[in-house]
């Protein structure tokens, strides 16, 4: 079959050959053509999909395998909760469990479930590890790590007793959890109008909005082209701020607290208006005391509408703010764009991966070791910081956040806000990578137990833990000539970075806790976010600056409180400092003998007790801050020590015990040393804003003595503001930072960095002869020749998962 076919086949070829040579020639060249260009086509389609295949495979090449992503590797970072919780560890979901099991089931304390708060109601404000004592933990730290001799576990919790004829807040501790059996109290018989409950809050904002919209809204409209009322629209006004009025302030025992009015367009703290009510609370019984309206006091609503229908009452006009992007209190970019190309900002990567490690909540970086937790109440708080192991610090921690504001008008003549009322730790959460902290770092959540909730509620994005280059070289030196000896050596400024920023109402503090690789540390503090602002009116001027048509942004001071308990070389310490004087001596190499120059010298001198040891500081009389143990001297007969640094000080220009200074006692001094007290854990607490319950200047008024003790820095750090313009939208962060440093001093032989593989060298090849080559010597260890960065994903996360940025109820 198939020989007969091809005969066929080749017979019928022939048959056209012979027939039509010509006709084929013309058709031959057109089939060559045809030829041609299907094979140049062919061609084309070949080397386009060539092209494509080799652009996907160097894409998926780019990809997947071949450049590897920078950092990629994490084994070293496990932030999740641990199974044996540390000693400093917050309270773990099992040991709330168990505690709330302990406190619902005892009779003696008649505490109710968050679902049925009340006034008359005995209930859990909130509860927060209760650390053990110091001697009791370094015994633990400093032998060998054996569970059984863990100190117990204690929750402190702080409980609002609404149930008894005077309403008191008790503070206890239970113990031992998570299996808690028994409480001892800690503290009791505060009165609870030293507090803030959520039902004064919530009560009082109700039963005023109820007030306002009966008797006086006409006069808001008219004044304020806005209303109380769920049906204002775009024109609402809202009592945005309360300001807590100190019993020093008021003289009476009840609590008293002062509402602010807002036209509640852009961010409504920019938008005050004249209008603010002062009221008292007790229990369920809210009191209206005194109504200010456009600097006129009335003793009711009813008294200032009678007076504004009578004329009597000079009235004000302030139009209702245009709420587009370009209001001035928005934080909407505007303005002729730069970079004009829209180029993105640099950033850095971790071409090696993490240079740090966490477990839980211990982070080792370089020769640094540290614990931190959050505490509700007061803030950050590291525990047992080591350098090459060696405790330096034994507790560094926010005590208090506070600021004193100035004005005519009562909401910022009031306001002196002790933050623990609004409970900082908890204050803190949502930072965004890429913005708060850079996108490769490690984000942390933190938990909190608190009156809305039997079990603990945790907030994302809380601290971040992350190594960057400060772009400031941590030493350096250029020896370019053959006289000094040819060589550069330097050593990028890479620091390993524990941040968190706490947002209390309108102001963000940003709070930083930085190591260096020299044995340096450095605690800083830096605020931004809204200014608390008034209405303007000439009577404003000495206390304020006009910083837009309707507004005087408030002249205050920021006061920040932390505690350093230092440990050099062991817990027994002194505290000297190195006085710089000066002093008359010879010129004795010029003819005159008689002649003098005087210069300056430094003498040691030891701080002895206490109140010697509170630090005022005088231009007058410069020093350094030394710490050290007695017993461990250098080869060269100076203490092993530990030198505070302060760079940020501020003084308190308020008078003693007038007012509630007596509350930020702890700011009459720039630092204080006192000895280590388990009954001085905090220099602030939770009612500071209402009444001096802890009184710092008693820490220091038993002037103990402060030879080979246990010693306690406390570091005051502040800044005056007197706000301008470019306040608005926000107050930025240049300028504003206030600092610490705890540097070595002859603690170690020499710069410990110098052993860090950062550092440079670079030298010609030939001692001092450039002209031979040069040597380029560094120490790291690259693990891949290149690699990508790690994409943020933070956009796609938050998409999913809201949660993490806002509040979702
Ligand atoms: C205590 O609580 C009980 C039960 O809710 C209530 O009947 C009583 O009036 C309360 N006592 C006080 C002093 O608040
Ligand atoms: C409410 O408080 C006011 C002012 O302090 C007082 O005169 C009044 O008797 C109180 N009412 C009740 C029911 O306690
Ligand atoms: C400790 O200090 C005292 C002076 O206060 C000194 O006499 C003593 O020699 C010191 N001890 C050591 C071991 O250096
Ligand atoms: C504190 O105590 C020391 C030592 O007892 C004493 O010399 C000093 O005067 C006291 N300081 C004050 C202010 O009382
Ligand atoms: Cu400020």
């Amino acid at each position: 079959m198939e020989k007969e076919a091809e005969g066929n086949g080749l017979g019928k070829v022939n048959k056209i050959d012979e027939k039509h040579v010509a006709d084929n020639c013309r058709k031959n060249k057109k089939l060559m053509f045809v030829v041609i260009f299907v094979t140049l086509v062919t061609v084309c389609a070949i080397l386009l999909i060539a092209l494509v295949c080799v652009v996907v495979l160097k894409n998926k090449e780019l990809a997947e395998s071949k450049v590897p992503t920078c950092g990629g590797h994490t084994g070293v970072i496990d932030i999740s909760e641990q199974s044996e919780p540390s000693v400093f560890s917050d309270l773990t979901a099992a040991e709330v469990k168990g505690l709330t099991e302990y406190l619902y089931n005892n009779k003696e304390l008649n505490l109710v479930r968050p679902s049925e708060v009340g006034v008359d109601k005995n209930y859990v404000y909130l509860a927060e590890i209760y650390l053990p004592d110091k001697d009791e933990t370094v015994t633990f730290l400093d032998g060998n790590i054996n569970f059984k001799d863990k100190p117990k576990r204690e929750a402190k919790v702080i409980i609002f007793k609404g149930n008894q004829s005077s309403p008191e807040v008790q503070e206890i501790v239970v113990s031992p959890l998570p299996n808690p059996n028994k409480h001892r109290t800690l503290r009791d018989g505060i009165p609870l109008s030293y507090c803030i409950t959520l039902h004064d809050a919530i009560g009082a904002e109700k039963y005023l909005t109820k007030m306002v919209k009966e008797k006086i809204q006409d006069i808001l409209r008219e004044s304020y082209e806005g209303s109380i009322s769920s049906k204002c629209g775009d024109h609402c006004l809202t009592f945005g701020i309360l300001v807590p009025v100190s019993r020093s302030f008021s003289g009476v025992e009840k609590l008293r607290f002062l509402f602010g009015l807002y036209q509640h367009a852009g961010y409504y703290l920019l938008h005050p208006v004249d209008f603010s009510v002062l009221m008292e609370v007790d229990r369920s019984n809210y009191t209206i005391v005194k109504v200010w309206y456009n600097g006129q006091v009335t003793e009711s609503l009813e008294a200032l509408k009678q007076g504004y229908d009578k004329g009597t009452i000079e009235k004000q006009h302030v139009p209702f703010p245009k709420d587009d992007d370009t209001l001035y209190s928005k934080m909407t970019r505007r303005g002729p764009a730069f970079p004009e190309s829209g180029q993105r900002p640099p950033f850095q990567i971790e071409p090696d991966g993490k240079r740090y490690r966490i477990k839980g909540r211990q982070v080792t970086y370089m020769n640094w070791r540290f614990d931190f937790r959050m505490s509700t109440l007061h803030g950050p708080q590291l525990y047992d910081i080591r350098y090459q192991n060696k405790r330096i610090v034994y507790e560094l921690s926010v005590q208090e956040i506070a600021v004193f504001y100035s004005g005519h008008s009562p909401i910022a003549k009031y306001a002196n806000f002790f933050d623990s009322i609004g409970l900082i730790g908890s204050s803190a959460k949502g930072l965004v990578p890429g913005v708060d902290c850079p996108a490769h770092a490690t984000f942390l959540p933190s938990s909190h137990f608190l009156q809305k909730s039997e079990k603990l509620v945790t907030f994302q994005n809380v601290f971040c833990v992350f190594e960057q280059d400060t772009g400031m070289p941590l030493r350096r030196h250029h020896s370019y000539s053959k006289y000094h000896g040819m060589f550069y050596e330097g050593m990028p400024g890479h620091v390993l970075i524990l941040r968190t920023i706490v947002t209390i109402v309108n102001y963000d503090y940003i709070v930083d806790f930085i190591f260096y690789q020299n044995g340096a540390m450095e605690t800083k503090v830096v605020s931004t976010g809204y200014i608390i602002t008034t209405q303007f009116s000439e009577k404003e001027t000495s206390y304020g600056a006009r910083v837009d048509t309707y507004i005087t942004g408030n002249l205050h001071h920021h006061l920040f409180h932390f505690k350093v308990d230092l440990d050099i070389n062991g817990i027994k310490n002194r505290y000297d400092t190195m006085d710089i004087d000066t002093t008359i001596v010879q010129n004795n190499f010029h003819s005159d003998k008689n002649a003098k120059i005087t210069m300056a010298k430094f003498e040691r001198s030891a701080k002895l007790t206490e109140k010697d040891a509170a630090y005022k500081f005088n231009f007058d009389t410069p020093k350094y801050h030394i710490f050290y143990n007695n017993l461990t001297m250098n080869s060269f007969g100076n203490p092993k020590a530990y030198r505070v640094l302060l760079k940020g000080m501020s003084k308190q220009i308020l008078p003693k015990d007038k007012g509630n200074e007596p509350s930020a006692s702890w700011f009459r001094y720039q630092m204080a040393v006192t000895k280590h007290k388990e009954t001085e854990r905090s220099s602030s607490s939770l009612y500071s804003t209402l009444e001096s319950v802890v009184n710092f200047q008693t820490f220091i008024d038993d002037n103990e003595s402060l030879m080979d003790e246990d010693l306690v820095a406390w570091i005051s750090l502040g800044i005056q503001h007197i706000p301008h313009t470019e306040d608005l939208p926000v107050t930025h962060t240049p300028g504003m930072d206030l600092s610490f440093f705890l540097l070595p001093y002859n603690y170690f032989p020499e710069d410990p960095s110098m052993a860090s593989r950062d550092s440079v060298r670079i030298e010609p090849k030939m001692k001092n002869n450039a002209n031979v080559g040069i040597n380029f010597i560094r120490h790291s260890k690259p693990r891949y020749k290149r690699c990508l960065p790690k994409k943020n994903m933070y956009q796609e996360l938050l998409q999913k998962n809201p949660g993490i940025l806002f509040d979702l109820k």
